[in-house]
């Protein structure tokens, strides 16, 4: 892309309404514009980012044997007037009459009409487990939407939710989750801990939180500080019996306030205790037949009788994260972005617009880079190197090219690493072959 044809609608100031370091830099770094509280439009860097996050939860989520499919935003009252939940939700649920006087709502959440389509269709055992998802707006009416994305009133989650004949066969389901979301959250640059949550208006017995770290997030957590240590499983095998990753991480103490026991917290050797803010990411449950019960959800099972099925709901922040992996990953200058979610793999800058040899070699590099898969974002403008050097820090890409008269000369351009702040000075040739293996590309 060259930055003279695309929009990237940067801002000088700091908006006084953003206090916390993502929200300042998704403004500043043109990836948001607020259209009302808690409602945004993605610019175009901001739904780069938005789409690579979304595809890496996508493939963890079919890698685990989850099938997409895509429900509306808008929901009819009926499915929630017979699972009780129209009445349970409250003032956060947007409530809309249609020109026939029908109750409509922007759907929240799904249980309801997953559990719908389930039963329209699924009758034996033999179709189960199940484990079914999309990638959806949702709408809460948020008493305080703030700080950006990370708690807004429209917001894109993905949400899975699991059939099961019975609840031991629910919590494998609930493992093949557990164990999807650390590969998850590790393939985007982040640490997340799994921590015993409260299950507020979704409901059910279990639910674990995953948390990622920051000085900035809502919720205050208690846990062993070697879960923060512990590897994502990485490679498994999802039709195995996962419950060891699972069990060597809840093992071990973690909590969010809510759930918070300071007897069994003080039972941790005092050196390993952590008590710190984090940011909710992701958040699943096992709430067995709250839904698939009221709503006649059943199946027939290997002995001949129906049985209600056992459910659980899974979901992921897909807008959230965004926000959440800027909390994690920038510096006094701006964004870094971790590689799997960058916008483009690598910036170039051409120190000298208008310069022929600069230009050329510049174009040369671009061509290069753009067909060596590294998605290059070409700063072609004719502003001064300092603008394009702190507009480059700000939009964090990994990597940088800086390309100018004098180095080309010597024969060299210059590649920093936006991370690390390390230079190197390389041949055009070099540089390509550098990045394309940096890039993985
Ligand atoms: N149906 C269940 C799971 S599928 C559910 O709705 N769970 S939830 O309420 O915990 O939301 C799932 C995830 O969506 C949260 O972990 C959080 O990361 C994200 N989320 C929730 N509310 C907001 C919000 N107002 N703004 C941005 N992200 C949100």
């Amino acid at each position: 892309m060259r930055l003279s044809n695309y929009f990237l609608p940067l801002l000088k100031e700091t908006p006084a309404e953003a206090t916390i370091a993502s929200h300042q830099y998704m403004l500043r770094a043109g990836m948001i514009k607020q259209n009302s509280a808690g409602i945004y439009s993605w610019l175009p860097l901001g739904l780069k980012v938005l789409r690579n996050i979304e595809r890496i939860v996508r493939e963890e989520q079919n890698k685990a044997g989850a099938v997409e499919m895509l429900m509306p935003t808008i929901q009819s009252a009926d499915l929630w007037k017979e699972t009780g939940r129209y009445d349970a939700y409250g003032p956060e649920m947007l409530r809309i009459t249609d020109r026939g006087d029908r109750e409509m709502l922007y759907g929240p959440t799904n249980e309801d009409m997953i559990t719908d389509i389930f039963r329209s269709y699924v009758r034996s055992y033999k179709d189960l487990p199940k484990l079914l998802y999309h990638i959806q707006w949702k709408f809460r009416d948020e008493r305080r939407p703030r700080f950006g994305v990370m708690r807004g009133r429209e917001f894109l989650m993905k949400d899975t939710y699991s059939f099961d004949i019975d609840k031991d066969a629910a919590r494998l389901s609930y493992n093949k989750m557990f164990v999807a979301y650390l590969n998850t959250f590790s393939r985007l640059g982040l640490k997340a801990i799994p921590v015993k949550a409260d299950t507020g208006p979704i409901g059910g017995d279990l639910s674990h939180e995953f948390v990622i770290l920051a000085e900035t997030g809502e919720s205050e957590v208690f846990c062993h500080k070697d879960l923060v240590e512990m590897d994502a499983p990485g490679d498994v095998n999802f039709s195995d019996d996962l419950s060891d990753h699972v069990e060597a991480r809840t093992a071990l103490y973690a909590a969010a306030d809510e759930m918070h026991d300071a007897d069994e917290f003080a039972k941790i050797p005092e050196d390993k205790q952590l008590t710190a803010r984090g940011i909710e990411v992701g958040h699943i449950f096992y709430f067995g037949d709250k839904y698939s019960g009221p709503m006649k959800a059943k199946v027939m099972g290997p002995d001949g009788k129906e049985h209600v099925v056992m459910m659980g709901s899974y979901g992921v922040g897909v807008s959230r994260l965004v926000g959440g992996i800027i909390e994690a990953s920038h510096d006094q200058d701006g964004i870094i972005w971790p590689k799997s979610v960058a916008p483009f793999g690598v910036g170039i800058i051409n120190l000298k617009s208008g310069d022929a040899e600069a230009d050329a070699a510049c174009e040369d590099i671009y061509r290069q880079l753009t067909e060596a898969g590294c998605d290059p974002l070409y700063d072609d403008t004719s502003d001064r190197g300092g603008v394009k050097f702190s507009r480059m820090d700000l939009i964090g890409l990994p990597y940088q090219v800086t390309i100018g008269p004098r180095g080309l000369k010597n024969g060299v351009v210059e590649i920093k690493s936006r991370r690390t702040g390390e230079k190197q000075e390389l041949s055009p040739a070099a540089a390509i072959v550098f990045l394309q293996t940096e890039l993985g590309s």
